[in-house]
């Protein structure tokens, strides 16, 4: 009886863990600010078809509106009411995506907002997206309903009610990050309504969440809200299935809040990753690709099995959140494409792609003054749709990097590697690396300012493989470079430094 007791408490808190992914696959994209129903079509046409596991999508529930500046794209992250009606789209659109993403193998993630409600200066009326009346002043929300007795005002001990010094940890989850009403989570009332949205969206089909801003509530909260949680819909996973919980806590050290203190509820955003390796591949700070042999915990990461993995965020991509100006993302293509490849080939983590709209951006003293800008949009406000060409290209702003070839065929390279050890790695002691996925892929990159010539062993069987960087196998043909691999496992690489990518990768899949 005690043995079975422990199993089924561990066995549930371990569950949390597990993303579900469906068919063996094994990577998330954010699609960020997409609405439903193109999501829902990019499931069906693009997301499922190329293996990939999930999606992350955008806060579904009733927010602000904001008007100065106009609509940015963090007005989503204040929330109003859990009515599903935001920026994205209606409940019936969010339903119809849900299982329409399902069907062809594709989860989503939710991104659920549950520390606060919107900022303490955002007025009292209906500029709301789903119209329900609100006073921010008042902390009146009768749409939940949220009155003043539910948030945190007297448990912070702030002059200004708000987070001054994140050396405190009390300060952190019991007063206001910039401004925003900062919920009583403690009280039984409001893990109620919370549970009850995200009970919601499990019912809808969804297989997890994103928590925000966890580092801003107890880890006691979370542990009572997460336990009220139903299992997912056995319309699309198996009995017992727990939701995927992966939790947003900015943990770069030296701070009051460990991101320790989460392990036992669910992963972890592991922030030190893309800080890291945006130096490795800037080379910044005397950094080489070659000293990523042990990359992962060796390099002070959390344990894997914690780990929720990223090169860049929706934050950190414009300078909000942490991780500096060492973060790559699409703007610098080239060094974008090596970064995502190298995460994606790597056992490390559970990996999320991002999927980002263009902004007008403009650095001033390295601050982006269009950091606000939201997706794009026609004049009213509303969100644009994507459009997508035949040449596998988004239009009207949206950059789609799940869609660049090099990309998208490296999140099936993680599939097929799924479960295989890193191994045979190969370093020139400067930016030029090579490693393997057991006897299922091979990877080589040349960051270095001079060509790359070396026969390797690259661990796979013999033969004929397509290079899916430069190209990729289409029927029995290869689009791109071919990579002659002999009976001994051992191939010759060439990579010079103006190659478009300076990197090669073969898998069992796109041998010839
Ligand atoms: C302003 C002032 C405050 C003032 C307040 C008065 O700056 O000093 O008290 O008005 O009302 C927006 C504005 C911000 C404004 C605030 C409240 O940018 O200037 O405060 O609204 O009106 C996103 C954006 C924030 C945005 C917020 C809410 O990044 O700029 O704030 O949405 O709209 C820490 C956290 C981490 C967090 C990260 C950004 O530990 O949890 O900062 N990351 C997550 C999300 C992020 C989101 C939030 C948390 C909040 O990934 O996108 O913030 O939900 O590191
Ligand atoms: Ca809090």
């Amino acid at each position: 009886m005690k043995l079975f007791i422990l199993v089924a408490v561990f066995g549930l808190s371990l569950a949390q863990h597990n993303p579900n992914f469906k068919h063996g696959r094994t990577s998330i994209v954010h699609l960020f600010e997409w609405r439903w129903a193109d999501i829902a079509k990019e499931c069906e046409r693009f997301l499922g078809p190329k293996g990939f596991g999930g999606v992350q999508i955008s806060p579904p529930n009733e927010h602000i509106l904001v008007n100065s500046p106009y609509r940015p794209w963090w007005q989503r992250y204040q929330p109003i009411s859990y009515k599903l009606c935001s920026r994205s789209g209606s409940e019936s659109e969010l339903r119809d995506m849900i299982s329409r993403c399902n069907k062809v193998g594709v989860n989503i993630y939710v991104d659920a907002v549950i520390n606060h409600m919107c900022g303490s200066g955002g007025g009292e009326g209906t500029h709301s997206s789903c119209g329900s009346w609100f006073s921010a002043s008042r902390e009146d929300f009768p749409s939940v309903p949220f009155s003043n007795l539910d948030f945190n005002d007297h448990k912070c001990h702030t002059g200004s009610e708000e987070i001054e010094n994140y050396g405190d940890a009390n300060q952190v989850r019991n007063c206001r990050l910039v401004g925003l009403l900062d919920l009583a989570l403690e009280k039984d009332y409001v893990r109620g309504k919370v549970a009850d949205f995200m009970n919601k969206l499990i019912d809808m089909g969804v297989a997890g969440f994103r928590v925000d801003a966890t580092k801003h509530m107890w880890p006691g909260d979370l542990s009572a809200i997460y336990g009220r949680l139903h299992n997912l819909n056995t319309n699309w996973f198996s009995g017992g299935s727990r939701p995927f919980i992966f939790q947003e806590v900015i943990d770069l050290g030296g701070e009051a809040i460990s991101s320790r203190e989460y392990f036992h509820l669910g992963r972890v955003t592991e922030f030190k990753y893309g800080a890291k390796l945006g130096n490795v591949i800037r080379k910044w700070n005397g950094e080489k690709l070659s000293y990523t042999k042990n990359w992962g915990e060796g390099w002070g990461f959390m344990s894997n099995g914690n780990a929720l993995v990223f090169v860049d965020n929706h934050d950190n991509q414009r300078g909000h959140g942490a991780g500096g100006a060492s973060i790559v993302t699409f703007w610098d293509s080239r060094l974008y494409k090596m970064a995502v490849g190298y995460m994606l080939a790597h056992p490390y983590g559970v990996t999320r792609v991002m999927s980002s709209f263009r902004w007008n951006r403009n650095i001033v003293n390295g601050k982006d003054q269009n950091d606000w800008m939201g997706p794009p949009s026609y004049g009213d406000g509303s969100t644009k749709p994507v459009p997508v060409y035949s040449d596998q290209t988004c239009g009207d702003g949206w950059v789609c990097e799940h869609r660049w070839r090099q990309i998208t065929n490296m999140v099936k390279f993680r599939n097929v590697v799924n479960g295989q050890p890193h191994s045979n790695w190969w370093d020139n002691q400067s930016n030029q690396v090579a490693f393997g996925r057991g006897n299922r892929g091979f990877i080589v990159f040349n960051n270095d300012d001079w060509n790359l010539d070396a026969t390797l062993n690259t661990g796979m069987p013999g033969g004929t493989y397509c290079d899916v960087i430069s190209g990729q196998k289409e029927g029995s043909r290869c689009t791109g470079k071919q990579i002659q691999v002999g009976g001994d496992g051992r191939a010759h690489f060439r990579i010079s430094n103006q190659d478009e990518d300076p990197f090669v990768a073969i898998h069992a899949e796109s041998k010839l």
